[in-house]
């Protein structure tokens, strides 16, 4: 059923559970998917609004990505349409005329739903739907819709799941009730409370639960990473669909999901590889960034993006035959910076030079940006260059550290030897001595965990 096949009549709408069972009296549901966010919204309408601090171009440059968004969605965008008004209106966003004029387009063409690129408040989708008798939706809404369709591991399932109960609440309306019989009859309705109250509520503990097992998954996630800590850890960032898991492919031989559509990858994978020193590596793939990502969304997806903040060294991927790759560029910094990892060091993989005919602009790529690795994820191209800079990144400035590790204790020794370079071991009544070379940015890992069996002044650096 496309959105907005009509807001009359139970409307099937709830949670979607992949399987259910009970534990004590309460049901506990699989984290899935709201079955809302599961419809592809079909035959669109995109629509934005130029106002006094946006350009037309701007606002016509946002609104193609929006469509791209609908595409990726599975929905088709029958038109793109601009509207000049100095503030958006209150009760509308848009003005009453273009309001009562949409609405004879919507019957005529067997519109399902509107979008927008801003988010509008809940007053104005209510009013809005009400007007025209099909789902308003907007950027975040849509996007909500991707995730729901490529949400594969539960992890991101729980995510996904919270991200959109997070933005259905406070848009509750008439519509959505009938919640309760969706999620397996939990919750009946309490004395005096109204259909919308007993909804809210519901959704409410649901996401406490939600809350809790992504808390669950975080820590099972820590676990694991502390298991494989002591090997270099490179990830992947950037726009969506720039080819970071064309990247991790090419690199690792992950055979990770690669495809033309926006947000493909919604999980995290990690893959081993070697660099060209012979030292083993691990290189993550992730969710990709994109313009006016909801910050709640991004909260959501900590788990996931919590490998980016605990690599080593992150690949700035950009597609550089996009026209807008500096915009994305600047997307990424600022999702980065409120992620905390923008102090990372950072190498930046200019991708799909392929597509780049004229040479004259990829040396005036060069020249803007000496720092930049050109390659092609696809065909292969300067990918051992890649490799020789994610080296000598990881590699960076070097230190040297010297360890008495007591004889009990020797374990360490193997992760101190994954961790660089052994210049000398001498045996020491108290311990075996080692003096190790090895990258900075593995020097507060080792400090942490083994500054007890440190030597102090002797770590010069090199
Ligand atoms: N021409 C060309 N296309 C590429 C290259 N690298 C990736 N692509 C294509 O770009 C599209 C997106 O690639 P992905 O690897 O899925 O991109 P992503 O960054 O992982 O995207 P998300 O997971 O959606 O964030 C796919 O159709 C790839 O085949 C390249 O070097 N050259
Ligand atoms: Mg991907």
């Amino acid at each position: 059923m496309p959105l907005g096949g009509g807001m009359d009549g139970g409307r099937e709408i709830g949670l979607m559970a992949h399987s259910s069972h009970r534990t004590g009296h309460t049901e506990v549901l699989e984290a899935g998917s709201v079955q809302q966010f599961k419809e592809v919204p079909e035959r669109t309408l995109v629509v934005g609004l130029v106002h006094r601090h946006t350009s037309r171009t701007e606002v016509m440059e946002h609104l193609q990505e929006l469509a791209a968004l609908v595409r990726s969605a599975g929905g088709t965008v029958e038109d793109l349409l601009l509207q000049e008004r100095p503030a958006p209106d209150v009760a509308y966003y848009l003005g009453r005329g273009k309001v009562e004029e949409l609405r004879g387009r919507i019957l005529q063409e067997g519109i399902h739903a509107v979008v927008f690129d801003d988010e509008l408040t809940p007053v104005q989708v209510r009013n809005l739907e009400r007007a025209w008798g099909i789902k308003v939706l907007d950027r975040t809404g849509i996007i909500l819709h991707i995730f729901a369709q490529q949400a594969r591991t539960v992890e991101a399932q729980v995510q996904v799941e919270l991200a959109q109960l997070q933005y259905l609440l406070p848009r509750l309306s008439r519509m959505w009730t009938h919640l309760s019989k969706q999620v397996g009859g939990i919750g009946t309705r309490g004395p005096g409370e109204t259909q919308l109250e007993t909804d809210r509520r519901l959704i409410r503990r649901r996401i406490q639960h939600l809350q809790r097992r992504l808390r669950e998954i975080t820590r099972q996630r820590e676990q694991r990473r502390r298991g494989r800590d002591q090997l270099p850890c490179f990830a992947l960032v950037g726009y969506t669909n720039a080819g970071k898991s064309t990247l991790l492919n090419a690199l690792t031989n992950a055979g990770v999901r690669a495809e033309d559509r926006l947000f493909s990858t919604l999980d995290t994978t990690v893959r081993a590889f070697r660099l060209p020193s012979g030292q083993r590596a691990l290189l993550s793939d992730t969710v990709g960034f994109l313009h006016k990502l909801p910050p709640h969304l991004i909260a959501c997806f900590h788990s996931t993006l919590a490998e980016v903040l605990e690599a080593d060294v992150l690949l700035h991927v950009v597609d550089v035959s996009h026209p807008r790759f500096r915009h994305h560029m600047r997307v990424v910094q600022e999702t980065l910076q409120q992620l905390g990892a923008a102090e990372k060091p950072t190498l930046l993989v200019f991708n799909k030079i392929d597509r780049i005919r004229e040479p004259e602009l990829l040396r005036q790529l060069e020249r803007e940006f000496p720092e930049a690795v050109l390659i092609s994820a696809q065909r292969g191209i300067n990918l051992r260059a890649l490799l020789l800079h994610m080296q000598r990144a990881y590699e960076g400035d070097t230190e040297l550290l010297t360890f008495v590790v007591p004889y009990a204790q020797l374990r360490a020794l193997e992760e101190l030897r994954n961790s660089g370079e052994i210049l000398a071991q001498e045996a020491l009544p108290e311990g075996l001595l080692v003096r190790l070379r090895c990258p900075v940015v593995a020097v507060s890992r080792l400090r942490g965990r083994y500054g007890a069996y440190l030597m102090s002044g002797m770590g010069a650096p090199s």
